[in-house]
């Protein structure tokens, strides 16, 4: 099945699905091998794993690179974390375009000024974008889709920024109008009372989109009572990484050896298997076969 007729079922079907951070290839594969349907490719994830800040430092043709290698290496749909679109309603089509070129099922935009801020660093101080320019994107975006079945989400800032829930309903109302396939209505509270309080007006106006980073004590089944369509667990590969990353690394800095860190660490055979070595050996013989059985050049007793 195409990778956006896979987004688009699960972003439409009536029970909750999740979705996992990836922000390479590497940890795209994880994710599906782990048994995911769907990737959400974190702009947060991307940019702090090419050592930039989550403010659109990473130019969006780097971003697209990032992602032709998730997308070649997985079969399960990609949602990108689009940000603001990376400009106005020309950019976020060119993105559309570009993104259905390379088989990423959807994108996420965000209502906020380029250079977008993360939302959990001051966001009260981050303006919003107006209604009608977003929403004007939000109509060049699905008007430059060429498959039917891709996604636009949109990303409703306004309980970051500090506005409250009419707000909120407001603007998904009028990007519901818009013509968008999604909303995801984000939170930076610890607990999920703006996320209920929205849910509850909305009902099933469309599909609900949710990051519970700050609010992850609230127990996933809770998620499934108030009708929320998809849950994006959003940079946990990233951090754990992270984790990983840093103590290993001063394990050996500070022991001078490997000697403790190997029963800790992935065996190589296990990278070399999330590679598929296996393939290639199998197109080698396939391929290479007489050249491979050939003894090296100069062993030959003449
Ligand atoms: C991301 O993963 O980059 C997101 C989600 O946009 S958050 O960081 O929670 O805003
Ligand atoms: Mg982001």
């Amino acid at each position: 099945m195409k990778k956006t007729t896979q987004l688009r079922n699960i972003i439409s079907s009536n029970k909750l699905e999740k979705i996992m951070e990836s922000h390479n290839a590497l940890s795209a594969k994880i994710v599906e091998k782990v048994g995911f349907k769907g990737i959400w490719a974190s702009g947060l994830s991307i940019s702090a794993s090419l050592g930039v800040r989550d403010n659109n430092e990473a130019s969006w043709t780097q971003v697209l690179d990032v992602l032709e290698f998730m997308s070649d290496a997985t079969s399960i749909p990609i949602l990108l974390d689009g940000d603001t679109g990376y400009g106005n309603f020309n950019n976020a089509r060119r993105l559309v375009k570009k993104l259905e070129q390379r088989q990423i099922a959807g994108v996420c935009i965000e209502d906020k000024l380029f250079p977008k801020t993360n939302s959990f660093i001051r966001g009260e101080t981050q303006p919003l974008a107006d209604i009608d320019e977003f929403c004007g994107k939000i109509k060049a975006m699905k008007d430059s889709q060429l498959d039917e079945d891709f996604i636009v989400v949109s990303r409703v800032e306004a309980f970051i920024a500090g506005w409250g829930l009419t707000e909120a309903l407001k603007r998904a109302e009028a990007y519901r109008k818009a013509g968008t396939d999604a909303i995801l209505i984000h939170s930076k509270r610890t607990d999920s009372l703006e996320i209920e309080s929205f849910m509850k007006e909305w009902g099933n106006r469309l599909p609900v989109v949710i990051v519970p980073t700050k609010y992850y004590s609230v127990p996933t089944e809770r998620f499934r009572e108030m009708g929320i369509s998809l849950v994006i667990w959003a940079n946990h590969n990233l951090r754990a990484s992270i984790r990983a990353m840093e103590e290993t690394s001063r394990q050996i800095y500070s022991d001078e050896s490997i000697i403790n860190v190997e029963p800790y660490i992935t065996p190589l055979e296990h990278v070399f298997r999330l590679q598929d070595e296996e393939e290639l050996a199998k197109a080698e013989q396939r391929y290479l076969k007489s050249y491979r059985n050939s003894p090296p050049r100069g062993t030959q007793n003449d």
